[in-house]
């Protein structure tokens, strides 16, 4: 049977590819749990420093495989609060609660929750082609996996409710012009960069990037009281961290750190 998310690890980065491209990697179960897996091995395995996320073939991600929700097949109506529970859920709050950066190469169509799974990543880059779709309101759905978090907290409510409202396509570049990714770039430089990416951040000082990026999220509901307060707390930590000392000591030294991602 073929994998239904592809799986390397290649010095500190663990690319994880969603991998149904006849199905524009659409989620079904078992792709929900290899990327539930892949992300729970990002969190207990040291020798992970950093996440790429992308899709095999011409898509990202097209969201729920909807031909295992087909209300022909009979049977009642599927309890779509319990399958968030149980698939989407989880995944987000891991990719959101992970330590470690996480890069997500959009290298086509990111549509329903393909489009939300992109943006719960910490740095989105996406080809030039790619488009996201907020497709729940052609079928009767809200938008779920976070979308109406992110899209309301980044664009604010008149571009949020007119993209979950209309379902209209927004392509990469307006996404990067609006801020709801990091960038666009040519179709076929896109995983070049990505990797690229991913590769510098596995190298990077690993304890004071899961700081940085624990703290950037806490401040979406922090007072700035409350958030001082928790930048004293990590910076704490990041002090302690052997990176930090080796930071300090290659700036001092005029050469370039070797981060051991402790
Ligand atoms: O159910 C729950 O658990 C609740 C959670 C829901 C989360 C959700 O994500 S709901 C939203 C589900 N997604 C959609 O509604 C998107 C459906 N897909 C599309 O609208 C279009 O496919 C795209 C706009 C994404 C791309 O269009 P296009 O023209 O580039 O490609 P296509 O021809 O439509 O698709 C190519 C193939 O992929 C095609 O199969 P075929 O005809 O070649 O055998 C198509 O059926 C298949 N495909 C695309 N998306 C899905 C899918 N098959 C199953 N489920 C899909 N979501």
């Amino acid at each position: 049977m073929t994998d239904t998310v592809l799986t390397t690890l290649v010095d500190g980065v663990l690319m994880l590819t969603l991998n149904r491209p006849e199905k524009l990697n659409s989620f079904n179960e078992e792709m929900h749990l290899a990327l539930r897996a892949g992300i729970e091995r990002a969190h207990s395995d040291t020798s992970v420093r950093a996440v790429l996320l992308t899709g095999s073939g011409r898509g990202f991600c097209a969201g729920q495989d909807l031909g295992d929700r087909d209300p022909r097949k009979g049977g009642p109506a599927p309890d779509l609060g319990h399958t968030l529970d149980t698939f989407y859920n989880p995944t987000l709050r891991l990719i959101r609660n992970l330590q470690k950066p996480v890069v997500c190469a959009v290298n086509g169509v990111a549509a329903g929750a393909g489009a939300n799974l992109a943006f719960a990543c910490d740095i989105v880059l996406a080809a030039k082609s790619a488009k996201f779709i907020q497709a729940f309101a052609k079928i009767g759905l809200v938008p779920d996996a976070g979308g109406t978090w992110s899209l309301a907290r980044i664009l604010g409510e008149p571009r949020a409710k007119a993209l979950a409202l209309t379902a209209e396509p927004l392509m990469a570049e307006k996404a990067a012009d609006w801020g709801l990714i990091w960038k666009a770039v040519e179709d076929d430089a896109l995983m070049a960069e990505a990797e690229a990416l991913a590769a510098q951040l596995a190298s990077g000082p690993t304890v004071g990037l899961g700081l940085t990026k624990h703290l950037i999220q806490a401040a979406a509901t922090n007072s700035l009281d409350e958030q001082l307060d928790l930048e004293r707390d990590c910076q704490r930590k990041a002090g302690r961290s052997r990176d930090y000392a080796e930071g300090v000591t290659a700036f001092l030294e005029k050469r370039k750190p070797e981060f051991v991602g402790e």
